[in-house]
């Protein structure tokens, strides 16, 4: 009975490190790169809009708003602007982490 119980620990040991076992079901949030134009920042709602290149694995090119992760993202941003960064995918969450100028 002791042996019977202890199985699911064994097993869940080996991948913990790699995906994690249980906690999260190995969704773990996905950092993208992004390039594109600034349509539009609200960094009162921390927002921005962009027209996005495809993002290899994600989506193709669009015209989209994001959520930033804090407005200190939008610091001198604006409307116009050609912006690279990083989209983090978190829970089919798109959140923006970084944004820079090119
Ligand atoms: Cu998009």
């Amino acid at each position: 009975m002791k042996t019977f119980l202890l199985l699911p620990l064994v097993v869940c040991w080996i991948p913990l490190a790699s995906m994690g076992c249980g906690r999260g079901g190995g969704d773990k949030d996905k950092v993208y790169d992004i390039k594109g134009k600034v349509v539009a920042v609200d960094a009162d709602k921390k927002k921005v809009t962009l027209d996005h290149d495809d993002i290899p694995g994600l989506m193709k090119a669009m015209e989209m708003p994001f959520a930033v992760e804090n407005a200190k993202v939008l610091e001198g941003i604006k409307a116009g602007d050609q912006v690279h960064g990083k989209l983090k995918v978190k829970g089919g969450d798109y959140i923006i982490v970084e944004l820079r100028k090119h």
